[in-house]
Parts: structure tokens; C-alpha cells; sequence
């Protein structure tokens, strides 16, 4: 026989256990205000009640075409592993009486290509956009809406609810994106995946990829296959570094055009081509291949911009590049080329703009080109002078956002970091986020920006760990400053915000900076 304590112990687990359970770790999200969300949509109104996503849920399309299905199969995708649940996806003209609908509607001139609208009840969670653009942008926010565990990769055992109400949403910069330098140390093709994953989640749409520098040139060119036979073969520190072959790149654009990432190449030059002047003799002034590069000083190289077969080479590069590439943008660099002489760069510079040109790509260069003649739709990209930025203006072009001090991802993020560099400054979470694109310098007005980007260069970095703890937590700032209206912005809201993010950074496994300028929510 038992006792009565036993007994009494054996009805607290049965009765009183579970309550205790449900109410503590699964409260009913009945506001959606209060849900936090990166970037910040433009406006949310709660209803407060709830919608649940249950193992019947079928996915709707207004329209059912390549595109919205590769939307639905991508949502449907994302709440399976966490869920369990096999969701249907199926054409409904109308909107249906439960369930998730995603509409296209060609109504709503201020959601833009990218803009959605999310209206949530407590039967129907309605995702509508102009564009499947829009949609699968709404659906990044959809993902923040839901629990935590919805980001775990096996069957978790809870309600899966989204408080009711309705979010609208569209960017305020079209040109909202990322550099990953793959020259310096080579990351694989997974590694580049994963870095489109994790950029998608808070809405950029540009993966800038650093594909040759002094230390390694990292895109097949069947034209000139030296370049990654010998010149892909190292890298900074010495290491086996490696190349991604025309197969390897079509999928990373795949990869990225499937997220709505933008994919831009960039083969700097004249200077940073180390690799490619140690694979070809021809392309140096004294006929004389250097050897492989594995140190971090930068500035020492050069294309010889006279020799005629140089051109010849650019050409073909842009040439493979472009076709492979469906993207509007060939980057070609131009920074830092300390033993080009100022008469042989400009000429160069301006050559290059027309190869480019005549492979119906737009240029993008680093902010010195503008020294040379620059096409109107040309675009700088300022990382060091503001004063450049400023030339580029006044010559008519647009301008990216990158200040090196402000937006650099391998900026350490103080004095105690050992990952990074620290030439243009040590940059903290609150500062990464406390700037914004119009107002850090009166001339580089909003109508001359296109946007921000933050770049992650690779000098001392080599796993995917070192790359997430130095994106992450910044990369959530800068996408917010390129997707969100300023008014909306300010640092002791959004650290909230951010802090209650850690328990889905942890879920995805994202290997994230502590930073002690955020109260974290540990979980
Ligand atoms: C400057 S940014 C460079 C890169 C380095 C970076 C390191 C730019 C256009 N040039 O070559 O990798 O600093 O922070």
C-alpha cells in the first residue's frame, strides 16, 4: 500500500505538473506588439488572441506558380523539423476559412517588390505581397512570431501559436547586404550556404563575395586556368586554401536566388591580384611570376596596366563572371592599389567600367574609382574616405554604405577580442547599431544611397564559429539599419529586442559575441 504523501507526491506530477508546465513555458503570445522582431517591421496592431499551427495546417497560394511554390515548400520546410507536422500545400483562389495563405496582390503600391503584409486571426494567418520577394520576406518575420524551438532541427513537443493582429512591412533600402571574404582564408561552399541562411532570417538581399585577392584566387576561369590550378592553392597563414568551380558557384546562386539574395562577384583589381600575377607571368610588367602570397600586408600589387594581354584578361574574367552570374553587379575592387601610379590607374579603372559595361553589368567599385571618370551607373562603395563618397555624388553615382569604423564585421569588437583587426575601430553591439546611413555625413545624403553592407574580411579568421561570432550579433543592427524606418530605431529598445533573440541564436547553433551591452534573456 502507499502512503499518503506518496500518493499526494504522485497527484502533484499527474495534476498539478503539467499546469505548472504549460503556464510557465507556453503562455498564450496574445500580443503582438510585444513579440520581438529584427529588423522592426514599419507597423504592428495587436488583436490580442491567438492563431495555432497544428499538424492539419495546409498552406495556401493564391497563385500557385514556380516561384510561390518555392516560397511555400521553403516555409514548409523551415516548421517541419521542429513540428513534425507534413504540411500540404495547395492553390485556393479565395482565402480559405483556416489556415496559412500566402496572396499575391498587385494592390498595395507601398509594400514595393519586397514589402508584405501579415494579418494574423485566430483561423487564418494571411501572408499577402506584390512579389513571392515579398512573401518570402514576410515569412523571416513569420519564423520570429513563433516560439523559440521552432528553429530546432527535431520534433519539439508544444503549441505552436502566433499572437493575432497585423504587421506591415517594406524596406527602407533596396540594397541591404553582406561581404564574405573567401580569398584571405577559403570557406567552403556549405560554409557560403549557411552564410546566405543566416542572412536571409533578417532580410538582406546582397552577398558580396570576395572571390580574389593577394592570397588566393578562388573562382574557376576556364580561360585562364592557372588562376586557381596554382593561384587557388593557398592562402593567409599557409594553409591549403581552395577554389569553387563554375558547378560550385551556379549552386551558391541557386542557393541565394532561391532566398532572394543577390549574389555579387568581386575580382579586385589592378592591386590585391597577387594570386593572379603568380599564376601569369604575362600579367606583370616584368614578365616575372611573384610567389604565392600567405602574409596579411596589403598594397604591393599590381596588373600591368600598359601591357595589352592585361585587358585581354580582365575581359575574359568579367566575361565567364557575368555569365554566370544573373545578378546586375560586377565588383571590380579598386582599393588600396599603392604601387599603381594615379595616370596608369584612372585609365585603367576607366577601361575596366566599359568591359564591364559591355557585358550588361553594372560596375561596383571600393570608393577610390572615383578617380576615374565614373558612369552614371556606376556604384562606390565607401569603406575609407567620406570625400570619396562625396566625388562619387557629385559625379552622379550611387553610393553603398560601408565606413569601415562603423560597419566592418572583422572590426574586433574591443580590446579584449582576439578574433579581428582593429585599424578603423573597435566596434561594440550598441555602436554597430547607433549610426544611421543619411545622417553621418551632410553631403552623402538618403536620394544618394543605395544601402548598407557590412563586410567580413578573413585575414584572422578561418571556421565558420569565427565567422558567426563576428557577425553575430552585429549583422542583426546593420540589417535593421538598412530594412527599418529611422524613427523607429533607437539602442535601449532594440537591445531588448536583441537580447531576447539569444534563445533562437542558441537554437540555431549560431556561435554569437556575449556582449555585455545587451541584458541577454538565458533560457
Ligand atoms: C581593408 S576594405 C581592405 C581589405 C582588408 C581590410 C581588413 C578594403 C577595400 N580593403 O583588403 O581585408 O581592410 O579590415
Amino acid at each position: 500500500m502507499h502512503s499518503v504523501t506518496e500518493k499526494t507526491k504522485r497527484h502533484l506530477i499527474i495534476f498539478i505538473f503539467p499546469i505548472l508546465i504549460f503556464s510557465c513555458t507556453q503562455p498564450e503570445p496574445t500580443d503582438l506588439t510585444k513579440v520581438s522582431i529584427i529588423p522592426i517591421p514599419v507597423s504592428v496592431e495587436a488583436t490580442g488572441s491567438a492563431y495555432t499551427i497544428t499538424s492539419e495546417t495546409v498552406i495556401y497560394l493564391s497563385e500557385s506558380n514556380d516561384e510561390t511554390k518555392n516560397v511555400a515548400a521553403y516555409l514548409s520546410n523551415l516548421l517541419h523539423p521542429a513540428t513534425g507536422f507534413d504540411f500540404k500545400i495547395e492553390p485556393s483562389e479565395n482565402e480559405p476559412k483556416a489556415g496559412i495563405y500566402l496572396a499575391l496582390t498587385s494592390e498595395n503600391n507601398e509594400l514595393g517588390t519586397e514589402g508584405y503584409e501579415l494579418e494574423v486571426t485566430e483561423d487564418v494567418m494571411k501572408l499577402s505581397a506584390n512579389q513571392p520577394e515579398g512573401l518570402f520576406r514576410g515569412v523571416q518575420t513569420l519564423r520570429q512570431l513563433l516560439p523559440a524551438d521552432i528553429e530546432a532541427q527535431s520534433v519539439q513537443n508544444q503549441q505552436w501559436q502566433v499572437a493575432t493582429g497585423k504587421i506591415v512591412d517594406y524596406p527602407e533600402y533596396e540594397h541591404r547586404g553582406s561581404m564574405l571574404d573567401v580569398s584571405r582564408h577559403f570557406f567552403r561552399k556549405e560554409d557560403v550556404k549557411r552564410y546566405i541562411d543566416l542572412i536571409a532570417a533578417y532580410k538582406m538581399n546582397r552577398l558580396h563575395l570576395h572571390l580574389a585577392d593577394d592570397q588566393g584566387w578562388r573562382i574557376e576561369i576556364k580561360s585562364w586556368p592557372n588562376l586557381t590550378a596554382h593561384g587557388g592553392k593557398t592562402e593567409v597563414g599557409g594553409g591549403e586554401g581552395g577554389f569553387y568551380t563554375q558547378e560550385d558557384y551556379k549552386e551558391i546562386v541557386q542557393y541565394a536566388a532561391e532566398r532572394y539574395i543577390m549574389i555579387i562577384p568581386e575580382i579586385d583589381m589592378p592591386g590585391h591580384t597577387n594570386a593572379a600575377l603568380s599564376s601569369y607571368p604575362e600579367l606583370n610588367c616584368s614578365g616575372e611570376a611573384p610567389e604565392l602570397y600567405t602574409g596579411t600586408e596589403v598594397g604591393f600589387s599590381t596588373l600591368c596596366t600598359d601591357k595589352e594581354i592585361t585587358y585581354k584578361f580582365v575581359d575574359d574574367v568579367i566575361s565567364e563572371l557575368a555569365t554566370l552570374t544573373p545578378g546586375s553587379y560586377i565588383h571590380v575592387g579598386g582599393d588600396e592599389s599603392h604601387v599603381t601610379a594615379m595616370e596608369d590607374y584612372i585609365p585603367f579603372i576607366n577601361r575596366v567600367q566599359e568591359i564591364v559595361m559591355s557585358h550588361n553589368k553594372k560596375m561596383i567599385g571600393w570608393d577610390e574609382v572615383v578617380n576615374a571618370e565614373l558612369d552614371s551607373s556606376t556604384i562606390v562603395q565607401y569603406w575609407s574616405e567620406a570625400d570619396n563618397a562625396v566625388m562619387a555624388i557629385n559625379q552622379g553615382a550611387k553610393v553603398i554604405m560601408s565606413p569601415a569604423y562603423k560597419a566592418y564585421l572583422d572590426m574586433q569588437y574591443d580590446s579584449a577580442s582576439t578574433l579581428g583587426q582593429n585599424w578603423a575601430a573597435y566596434i561594440e553591439v550598441d555602436e554597430a547599431y547607433q549610426w544611421d546611413l543619411a545622417s553621418l555625413n551632410a553631403t552623402i545624403t538618403r536620394d544618394n544611397i543605395l544601402g548598407i553592407e557590412a563586410p567580413l574580411w578573413s585575414e584572422t579568421i578561418e571556421t565558420m564559429d569565427d565567422i558567426e561570432y563576428l557577425m553575430f550579433p552585429r549583422i542583426m543592427g546593420y540589417a535593421e539599419i538598412g530594412w527599418s524606418p529611422v524613427k523607429l530605431r533607437n539602442w535601449e529598445e532594440y537591445k531588448l529586442r536583441l537580447a531576447a533573440q539569444s534563445s533562437r541564436l542558441k537554437i540555431m547553433q549560431v556561435d554569437y559575441y556575449p556582449s555585455t551591452k545587451v541584458p541577454w534573456v538565458t533560457n
